[in-house]
């Protein structure tokens, strides 16, 4: 009864899935400005985010990486091409980092602090911590905020288009927040500053949806 359960499951999860979709982004190119400047934006989501998703489709396209979730490809993501991992993980981190990112930031919810005061001390010693694993990656990459196995909080970062979800990944976890580095995410800006545009992402930072992804991956 339980493996009957388990695998119609598993079966309405594949059923759900759609297809791989280039998400709307939930405001405009401005919207971020001072922090993060209009034409950056649009570069960014429009040409680099693009270019990863139609890379990853045309790589997906007559195989069954074009019907599975990008979480699934992850798991086994050791197994695919350099093109695969590159372009799907630069597709999956630009989702969610256009969402954890928002014009209007509210106050961090309760539950969220209270997690991370308990990881980290307190909220300033983990964005201490998140920062400067953003400032020291070297290159091109991302700094994580992950939910590990164990429900933990955890902060982390990846070279290049990699992520927590790999197989691949030293650190492996769930994303719950994540912050671009590349060259291409502040230069125009920010020019070689990499700190200032750091510092400066807080600002920004959407809590409220970054609480939602650290309820469901602790589910
Ligand atoms: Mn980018």
């Amino acid at each position: 009864m339980l493996m009957f359960t388990l695998s119609s499951t598993v079966a309405q999860g594949q059923q759900n899935f759609k297809g791989h979709e280039f998400p709307k982004l939930g405001y405009d190119y401005n919207a971020l400005e001072p922090y993060i400047d209009a034409q950056t934006m649009e570069i960014h989501y429009s040409k680099h985010h693009r270019a990863y998703y139609d890379n990853f489709m045309k790589a997906a396209k007559d195989s069954k990486l074009a019907q599975t979730p990008l979480e699934k490809i992850f798991e086994t993501i050791s197994k695919e091409s350099a093109t695969v991992r590159n372009n799907a993980g630069g597709f999956y981190n630009h989702n969610l980092f256009w969402e954890v990112m928002t014009p209007k930031q509210g106050e961090i919810p309760a539950a969220l602090r209270q997690a991370i005061e308990k990881e980290f001390g307190s909220l300033d010693s983990f964005k201490q911590k998140f920062a400067d694993a953003a400032k020291t990656r070297f290159g091109s990459g991302w700094a994580w905020l992950i939910v590990d196995n164990q429900g933990k909080l955890k902060v982390t970062s990846t070279p290049n288009q990699d992520n927590p979800l790999m197989d691949v990944a030293e650190e492996k976890g769930i994303p719950i927040l994540g912050l671009d580095v590349w060259e291409h995410a502040y230069y125009l800006k920010y020019q070689n500053k990499r700190a200032d545009y750091v510092d400066n992402f807080w600002n920004v930072v959407n809590w409220q949806t970054v609480n939602d992804r650290y309820q469901k991956a602790k589910r």
